[in-house]
């Protein structure tokens, strides 16, 4: 994009600030904003409890909400473990080590691949629409997403009447709450109806008893349905959803759907209010009320990955009737009495006791908790008066540092929004997913991209929404443990290059992707950061059982390789890179990769085994087998070598996504620039070699790395490239493309990773900070070893640092070539400005 001058920015901003104006002067900096409505689903804006999601689009006349439910997936509990596998293993390796790289991969595609051969995918739930049907002008439209309450906002004037949405996914009550508001009495009228790709049955119930209490009547739009059969595995999951609609005045009635018996599917068909507008559906009219709320309520019957017998008619009524309680505040106690007896004695409340404001409340209470543990300023410009999608566009034009704040708390938002405590981790969509087909069908991608999507949560201090992906990872054990067996005859567990739902772990896709034995392994260094960042023994206790077995499992099927004897993976392959010594195939031995996450993993094993006193001989073998794992090698253009051989500068793709070799240097700390500074210069010229602009999540991967060599101002330069409109959609979201949500929880944790960082026990301030964020604050950051820190800096320089001790463990801080030493206290404060 041409460079713009800067006072391009200031001329922009200033139409923008006219045309907003009263929608801005409410809202935080922490804000997306824009003044069109969503078109497209990158347009529109998430959010989410962690379990219920919605996309929200915004328009005038038509609200458009697309919902997804986190257990909604295809398919039930199955086992995809193919029993020729075992057989065919020391022939596949046999092949390898002699370099028959094509004849290996066509035996592992025929013999050694998972049944069904792909997994199942993450699924929408459907559509909600609201139609307001108006000829009149709409006039200072606004929508926007305030991070700091997690509420999505559309406001617009009509015929002289301001109307407000306001609309928030509450994990406190379980449901998504919409509350339409007028400036004037009597002026909302709407028609809401539901559709689904899914099979379902839709009805309307009514609420027989508000009217007794002087308020308007209510109605609840039911959607029931079962999940699809998929790639021969069949459907196991009920599910239902539930709409409840409370209108403050005015009037509310249903329109009923022809039936057509049994479970089918139906149709949302747009019409004129206060006429019968669905063929095949069912919906709620409003009209005339003073204002209006919706809840909404959905689960499915998942309890587990094995057990499928949860009943979410039982659950939606629960969530339903939480928050309807709440809603009516003071009035709740009379309808319960009312509910139970006595009914026709009872005297009408006083109607305006209720409404949503405990219910908001209490949701940006909890959302805050987490959110604002940290802040950050880089710098703040005109430009933020500026719609977020026309910021993005000129992001690179620079003198907008605050767009990458807003970038990296827009990713703390999503992982909040997508990743609770009890519920499932992010998928390559976190929770947002419009499709039956979604691109990799939006599930666990764990060559990278779900490593990628916790890389922010301990040093963005998030720690708790690591714990879905801690619970996935207990149990692939269980289900690795079956795949160790039936496919290799080994003890342990093992997980390939994807899971879903289900748990499942033989090797899917095929061959070039699929036959990477190291997923439970990089997931394990994942928890393993966990534990490094919190300092807590008790959950080292629980997810060790897990590390051992991923490590037994390596144990029992590293091979020697023919020519060096080292220990090494096989079959294997870096992943998706294809070996250059084979034609059409990635199939190898011995990847880098695979050895520096064993190398992880054996030391992080062996380390636990100390901690707890347990475990001696298994450690002492885990210390034997890491002695003769292959080594990092350095190749003859000076780059760290990806295979055993020195193949790099023969590869068919030098500018590969993946850099998985790269691993070493992050998200490992086995190559660092200060004590491995020439195996960290290798990287440096692979890196080189990669070239910086890649998919979303593989530009996010470099910047971490560039950071990591302690080059803010490279970091930085690829920091706009993400920013930019080829890699970041208008909404913010990650553009891979499509749509894929590592890259913005692995940008985020770039910008962490310039300003913090904390790797082979030394806490490093402004390590890699790049010259466009002169002067800044950041405030809770977390560093390994149970430290929360706050930094300042003035031009390009250390102002302050304040580093509170969690866990009372010595600190050994650096900033530049001066460092500190000190022995703290649990709850004790340290000072710092940088100096010997
Ligand atoms: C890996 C990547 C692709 C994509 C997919 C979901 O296979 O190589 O780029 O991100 O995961």
């Amino acid at each position: 994009m041409p460079s713009l001058p800067r006072h391009f920015f200031a001329a922009l901003a200033a139409v923008f600030i006219f045309q907003t104006s009263r929608a801005a002067e409410t809202a935080s900096p922490l804000t997306l904003f824009y003044t069109n409505a969503a078109v497209k689903w990158t347009e529109a804006l998430p959010i989410g409890n962690g379990r219920l999601g919605a996309m929200i689009f915004g328009g005038a006349e038509r609200e458009h909400l697309q919902l997804n439910e986190a257990t909604l997936w295809a398919g039930g509990p199955y086992d995809p473990s193919n029993t020729n596998a075992l057989a065919a293993l020391p022939e596949a390796r046999k092949l390898v080590f002699d370099g028959k790289y094509d004849e290996a991969a066509k035996l592992i595609g025929d013999k050694m691949m998972a049944v069904p051969l792909r997994q199942m995918p993450y699924e929408t739930l459907g559509d909600l629409f609201l139609d307001f049907p108006t000829n009149a002008a709409v006039k200072n439209y606004r929508r926007d997403l305030d991070l700091d309450t997690a509420v999505a906002s559309v406001s617009y004037t009509v015929n002289g009447v301001q109307f407000k949405r306001e609309m928030f996914a509450s994990a406190v009550d379980q449901v998504i709450v919409i509350h339409l508001t007028a400036d004037q009495p009597g002026q909302i009228s709407f028609t809401v109806g539901m559709t689904t790709p899914q099979k379902v049955e839709m009805s309307t119930e009514f609420n027989p008893y508000t009217p007794h209490m002087g308020m308007t009547n209510d109605a609840t739009l039911v959607m029931r349905g079962v999940n699809a059969e998929m790639r021969g595995i069949p459907g196991a999951l009920k599910f239902q959803a539930c709409v409840r609609v409370l209108p403050q005045g005015g009037d509310i009635w249903s329109t009923k759907a022809d039936r057509q018996g049994g479970i089918s599917r139906f149709g949302y068909v747009p019409g004129i209010q206060g006429t019968p507008p669905y063929k095949s559906s069912c919906s709620i009219s409003v009209a005339s009320a003073d204002s209006v709320t919706l809840l909404i309520a959905a689960a499915t019957s998942y309890k587990n990955y094995h057990d499928v017998t949860g009943d979410p008619k039982a659950i939606v009524k629960n969530q339903i009737e939480g928050a309807y309680s709440k809603y009516l505040g003071d009035v709740a106690a009379d309808v319960r009495r009312l509910h139970s007896n006595n009914r026709d004695k009872l005297e009408p409340p006083n109607a305006g006791g209720y409404g949503t404001e405990t219910l908001l409340a209490d949701h940006i209470a909890a959302h805050q908790k987490l959110f604002r543990r940290v802040a950050l300023d880089l710098g703040e410009t005109g430009a933020m008066k500026l719609p977020t999608d026309v910021r993005i566009a000129h992001f690179a034009d620079g003198n907008d540092p605050q767009l990458a704040t807003l970038y990296f708390q827009f990713a703390r938002y999503l992982l909040i929004s997508c990743s609770r405590p009890g519920g499932q981790p992010a998928t390559l969509q976190g929770l947002w997913n419009d499709s039956m087909t979604p691109p990799w069908d939006s599930k666990y991608t764990i060559n990278i991209n779900t490593e990628m999507n916790y890389w922010p949560a301990e040093p963005c201090n998030l720690s708790e929404c690591v714990e879905p992906l801690t619970q996935m990872v207990l149990e692939m054990a269980d289900t690795g443990a079956r795949t160790a067996k039936i496919h290799y005859g080994a003890r342990g567990w093992v997980a390939h290059h994807n899971t879903d739902l289900w748990r499942a772990t033989a090797p899917v896709d095929g061959p070039n992707s699929g036959m990477w034995p190291l997923g439970g392994a990089w997931l394990c260094q994942n928890l393993w950061e966990h534990y490094l960042f919190t300092d807590d023994n008790g959950y080292l206790r629980k997810i060790y059982p897990a590390m051992k077995g991923a490590a037994q499992f390596f144990l029992d099927t590293l091979v020697e390789e023919p020519t060096h004897h080292w220990l090494v993976t096989c079959p294997s392959l870096s992943p998706e890179n294809g070996n250059p010594a084979a034609t059409g195939t990635s199939i190898t031995a011995g990847p880098t990769m695979d050895l520096e996450i064993l190398r992880d993993l054996f030391d992080h094993c062996i380390r636990a085994s100390e901690i707890f006193g347990v475990d001696k001989k298994f450690a002492a073998r885990l210390t034997a087998a890491r002695a003769r794992l292959a080594p990092l090698q350095i190749g003859s253009s000076g780059q760290l070598q990806e295979w055993l051989q020195d193949l790099d500068l023969q590869s068919h793709d030098l500018h590969h996504r993946h850099v998985s070799h790269l691993y070493g240097l992050f998200p490992s700390a086995q190559i660092d620039v200060n004590t491995t500074p020439d195996l960290a210069a290798a990287v440096k010229n692979s890196l080189e070699i990669r070239g910086d602009q890649a998919t979303g999540w593989a530009t996010a991967w470099r910047i971490n790395l560039w950071a990591r060599l302690h080059d803010g101002d490279h970091a930085y330069s690829i920091l706009e490239f993400l920013l930019s409109p080829a890699r970041t959609f208008p909404d913010m979201f990650d553009a891979h493309p499509p749509f894929q949500i590592d890259g913005n929880f692995g940008g985020a944790a770039g910008i962490a990773e310039m300003l913090l960082q904390s790797q082979n026990d030394e806490i490093q301030l402004l390590p890699a900070l790049p010259k466009d964020w002169p002067t800044g604050r950041v405030k809770g950051l977390r560093a390994r070893g149970g430290f929360e820190v706050d930094i300042a800096w003035q031009n390009g320089k250390l102002t302050a640092a304040t580093i509170c001790s969690l866990a009372g463990k010595d600190l050994r801080l650096r900033y530049g070539q001066a460092t500190k030493l000190v022995k703290t206290r649990k709850g004790e404060t340290t000072q710092w400005h940088g100096e010997p």
